[in-house]
This record gives structure tokens, sequence and C-alpha cells, in this order.
């Protein structure tokens, strides 16, 4: 499929690439690039090959957020009758196969709180993060105000929604926003590199963590800890967790067949 605002292809046929593509407008996140995106997402998730996506942007900038420009003119009716962000943004949510944000540059707004949408993110030295929403008279629509918290703590949240400031790279990380920081010509392989280690492990155990993980800001600890106990005990059933324990036992590399 031929997209305009994203480019797509894969990395050693396993892990699906999507960069963002609107290089004028910083990567700006309209309708039309959030509609191709969630398409090239389920495209990936749906293709046996593929055990693990990236979502990258430019050095520039991951993405400056919302498009402005686009938004300006909208109306409350508007917003609200076209489900304005549900309708498309979220698909990502759906998404079972992991999804690694390698981010460099300007990560402001929309653009950070699609970073979080993914599963970790891996961050270049000159990334910034933030949540200026406040700057243009709205507040984060795309799950900013229950994300960040979760991911930095309320006192860190609060300082960035409310004064609309950037934090950099080391700060993210320092906070739990980002999972590692890289020199910035270093991102990709850093990210790629994850991509391929998680694509040669049981695909059923991966799809398994993930769930798993993002159970636990959903439910109370007990049902979690349930939710992950059932999974657990399933895996046993699988002639991938056969492999990967014969193979330790055996001291030879395990060869995951995903069943
Ligand atoms: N939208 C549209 N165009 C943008 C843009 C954006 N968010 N960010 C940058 N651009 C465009 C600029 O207008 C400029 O275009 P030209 O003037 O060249 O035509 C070009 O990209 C380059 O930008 P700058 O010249 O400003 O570049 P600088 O390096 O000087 O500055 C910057 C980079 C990222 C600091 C700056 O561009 C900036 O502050 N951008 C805006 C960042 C921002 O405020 N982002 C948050 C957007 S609000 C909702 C749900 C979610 C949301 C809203 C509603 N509902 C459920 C209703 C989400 C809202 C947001 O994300």
């Amino acid at each position: 499929m031929a997209y305009e605002f994203i480019q797509v292809r894969t990395e050693g046929g396993k892990v699906g690439v999507i960069t963002l593509n609107r290089p004028k407008q910083l990567n700006a996140l309209n309708n039309e690039l959030m509609d191709e995106l969630g398409a090239a997402m389920k495209a990936f998730d749906a293709d046996a090959a593929i055990g693990c996506m990236v979502l990258t942007g430019s050095e520039k900038a991951f993405a400056a957020g919302a498009d402005i420009g686009a938004m300006a003119s909208y109306t409350f009716a508007d917003v609200y009758k076209g489900d304005y962000i549900t309708r498309n943004w979220e698909t990502i949510r759906t998404i079972r196969k992991p999804v690694i944000a390698a981010v460099s540059g300007f990560a402001p707004g929309g653009g950070c709180e699609l970073a979080m949408m993914c599963d970790f993110i891996i961050a270049a030295d000159n990334a910034k993060f933030g949540q200026p929403e406040i700057k243009l008279g709205i507040i984060p629509g795309a799950g900013g105000t229950q994300r960040l918290p979760r991911a930095v703590g309320k006192a860190k949240a609060m300082d960035l929604a409310l004064t609309g400031r950037m934090m950099d790279a080391t700060e993210a990380e320092r906070a739990g926003l980002v999972s590692r920081i890289v020199p910035l010509d270093k991102l990709m392989d850093e990210a790629l590199g994850a991509a391929l280690m998680i694509c040669d492990y049981s695909q059923l155990a991966v799809l398994a963590a993930k769930e798993s993980i993002n159970r636990a800001f959903e439910s109370g600890l007990a049902d979690g800890v349930m939710f992950e106990r059932r999974l657990f005990h399933a895996l046993f059933a699988t002639a991938d967790q056969k492999e990967g324990m014969d193979a330790f036992v055996n001291k030879r590399k395990a060869q995951f067949k995903h069943q």
C-alpha cells in the first residue's frame, strides 16, 4: 500500500519499521497521517513474519504534536461528533505485537502521547518531551493526562502539563518515561537491535508479556497477578516453553517456532 505521510519498510524480514514523514510540519499529526499509521500497524500486526515494530520520526522531530493548523477551526460539534482522536489515534492500543518508539528531536503534545502509546521509548540524546497544550488553551487529549502520570508520577506530570515546559532526554530517562538514551547517530541501531532480539524470542511469550504488563495499568494488584499467573501457566502448554528450557539445560541456543 502506498502511503503519503509515513514510510514503511521491514528490517531483517522481521521488524516492521514505520517512519513518520511530514518533514515540513515536523511530523505534526493530522487525521490522514493517523489513518495511515493505524493501517500500517494493523498490517504488520497481521503479518506472521513480523515480530516487532519500531516507530520513529526524523532527527529533528519525532512528531511536533497534533497538527495545530488543522485543529484551529474545529468546533466542539466537529470534534465530538467526529470522535476526534478516538476514531483513529488509538488504533495503536489494539496492536498486540510490541511497538518500540525510537524518538529523536521534538516530541511535544500528541508526539509525546503517541510515544507513550508505544510499549517503550528509546530516546536519542537530543529528544525533548512535553505536554505544552496548555499554551494553546487546551489540555492533552490523546492520553497525556493519564499515561504521563503513570510513567513519571504526579509531580512531574503536573509540572509539565501546567507549565508547558519541555524535558530533555536525561530528565525523561531519570523520570522513567524512556527506557534508554543513546547518541543520536545510534538511535536506529539501538531500536532495531532491541526489536530483532524480541523477534527471536517466542512470540507467544512476547505477546503474553506485553498483555500482562499492560494489565498492570488496568487492574488492581491481586487481579493483575492472577492475570499474569494464568498466562504464565498457559505458556507451559507451548512447544516454545519446552524448547526454551531444553535449550538452557543442554547449553544451546533456543530455536523458537512461535507455537
Ligand atoms: N502543527 C502544525 N504545524 C506545526 C506544528 C504543529 N504541532 N509544529 C510545528 N509546525 C510547523 C511550523 O508551523 C513550521 O511551519 P512553517 O512555518 O515552516 O510553514 C514548521 O513546522 C517548523 O516549525 P518551527 O519553525 O516552529 O520549528 P522550530 O524548530 O522553531 O520549533 C517546535 C520547533 C516543535 C518547538 C515548534 O514548532 C512548536 O512549538 N510546535 C508546536 C508544538 C506543540 O505545541 N505541540 C502540541 C500541539 S497540541 C485533542 C487531542 C489531542 C490533542 C488535541 C486535541 N482532542 C481530543 C480534541 C493534541 C494536541 C497537541 O498535540
